[in-house]
């Protein structure tokens, strides 16, 4: 939300909207990054860790949100990019100016590039003439990476947690957490027939990641952080990690020693059917037993956005969520996920993200089709809270990127009106999760799939509940043996039970009273 008619969204924006995610029944908000950065990549090069981007508001309106959302009940995670800085960073100035200066050590410098591949393609390696020597960047050129070898570089980092947890922030997502550490010995990384990176590997361009990528040094590091944060009381450190499940179950521990949450972006590719939402939920439960949290997340500002995978059918897209906000764990919604909105399909040429610029415009269509998106800002324009201009988010003559075109039907005041809408589907589980404890913490048992429903029951002492998603387009009969009887609690499309039969209307999903 854009408070002052410049065409971005702010910190006061955000603030004047806290309380509707409070009122959809939201715990938290995670906020990308708005410190100080030359805004290359929007954010994601930081120039000051101790200081706020002027366009978003300043370190007033940062307290103003933390003390807003406090008094609303909500938590505040800040995004924290430790890999990399911005080259425009004072700490990088220093360090690239020559070869024996204080910092010349807090960058990985090296006389010559070593095979190195960055995570976006190309070599990782660039030339700084003053040091006649090369620094390595594992996103894009302008992000040099922090040589976290160097104990005063650890130490810096940790001063910044400690610096925004003592201003009352309740956690942090760590980006790219795991390739903060890379070898020590620069050795090369092996070839592979890899090209293009995933998110169970981030190996490509013909090469594998393994010196560049989960290192258990990053794993260690993550405990430190942990010990960091425990001064403060406990926090959420939520990862963003790529690799299979064993190595991102590595970045959590046993649940008391490392980071308290990672994203598993694996889930991003769903298919939409029963059996692979029983494949996610299983795996998930596997990988992250109590006290451990899977985090159910299916967009971001990364990626295409959820309901793109769905056809932007809305019918569809409340059965992911009615799956999403009834799994045991933590689910992450990407603004305006819950009022199903698309996103705009954009100029390849007139990208504002640098990601874009990366690829020719041909390269960029293939990547769509294998469900990558080169041109971020796809995903990222404004919030649309009504019909009207700039979709209610700015009063700005033109929006920083243009406003989605499935405004008039995706947006808050419209589908605050309408009972059976995404939005309304969204907040009626989230205020479920609240009033019974077993949606929030029960176990889950008994997860199976019946034709095109999925099954499962969630489980806490006393509670027992039924959940019955009918991912299909075909009315869907079902039998539940394991009880004595239902009761209806929610449903989202129209369900029935008689006695232990259930049945489904197609996309059509309930939560039951299990006696
Ligand atoms: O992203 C890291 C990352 O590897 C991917 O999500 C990447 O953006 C994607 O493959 C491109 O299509 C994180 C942030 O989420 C992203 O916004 C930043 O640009 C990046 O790190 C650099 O800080």
């Amino acid at each position: 939300m854009d408070s002052d008619g410049e065409g971005i969204g702010d910190l006061a924006g955000v603030i004047s909207k806290l309380s509707y995610i409070r009122d959809l029944g939201f715990d938290a908000v995670w906020l990308s990054p708005f410190f100080k950065s030359p805004q290359r990549d929007f954010g994601y090069d930081v120039s000051d860790y101790y200081d706020v981007a002027p366009e978003y508001g300043d370190l007033q309106a940062v307290r103003s949100l933390i003390a807003r959302a406090h008094e609303l009940g909500l938590k505040v995670l800040f995004d924290l990019v430790l890999n990399h800085t911005s080259i425009d960073h004072s700490w990088f100035s220093q360090s690239r100016a020559s070869r024996d200066n204080a910092r010349a050590d807090w960058y990985l410098w090296r006389d010559k590039p070593n095979n190195w591949k960055s995570l976006t393609g190309g070599s990782g390696w660039h030339y700084e003439a003053r040091r006649d020597q090369w620094f390595y960047a594992s996103f894009l050129p302008f992000q040099p990476d922090l040589n976290y070898r160097n104990p005063a570089v650890r130490a810096a980092a940790l001063d910044l947690v400690r610096f925004w947890l003592r201003e009352g922030v309740d956690g942090f997502r760590f980006d790219i957490f795991n390739v903060i550490y890379k070898d020590a010995h620069f050795r090369d990384n092996p070839r592979a027939l890899k090209f293009v990176p995933s998110e169970g590997d981030m190996s490509g361009f013909g090469q594998s990641f393994v010196h560049t990528v989960n290192l258990p040094e990053s794993v260690a590091f993550a405990a430190e952080l942990r010990g960091v944060v425990r001064e403060f009381g406990d926090r959420v450190l939520l990862g963003e990690v790529f690799g299979d499940n064993a190595t991102l179950r590595r970045f959590v521990g046993d649940g008391t020693s490392g980071l308290t949450h990672v994203f598993d972006f694996k889930m991003l590719r769903f298919r939409f059917d029963a059996r692979s939402f029983l494949r996610i939920l299983v795996d998930a439960e596997a990988a992250f037993q109590a006290p451990n949290s899977p985090v159910y997340v299916f967009s971001n500002h990364d990626r295409p956005r959820s309901i793109s995978r769905l056809g932007g059918n809305a019918a569809k897209a409340r059965m992911l969520h009615f799956f999403q906000l009834t799994a045991r764990g933590s689910p992450c919604f990407y603004y305006g996920e819950e009022i199903g909105m698309q996103g705009a399909r954009l100029p390849h040429a007139a990208a504002l993200d640098p990601m874009a610029h990366k690829f020719p415009p041909v390269l960029a269509r293939l990547g769509r089709f294998f469900g990558h998106l080169v041109n971020r800002d796809e995903v990222r324009t404004p919030m649309q809270w009504t019909g009207g201009v700039n979709a209610g988010f700015s009063s700005a003559g033109r929006t920083w990127l243009p406003v989605g075109g499935d405004c008039a039907a995706a947006n808050v005041e419209s589908q605050m009106g309408t009972d059976a809408s995404l939005l309304n589907t969204v907040r009626a589980l989230l205020h479920l999760r609240r009033e019974w404890r077993a949606l929030k913490d029960g176990a889950v048992e008994a997860a199976r799939t019946d034709g095109q429903v999925l099954l499962f029951r969630r489980e806490l002492v006393d509670q027992r509940l039924l959940v019955a998603i009918n991912f299909g387009r075909r009315p869907s009969d079902v039998q539940e043996t394991s009880v004595a009887g239902l009761r209806l609690l929610y449903a989202a499309g129209s369900v029935s039970a008689a006695g232990t039969r259930i049945t489904l209307q197609p996309f059509s999903a309930a939560v039951f009273v299990c006696s």
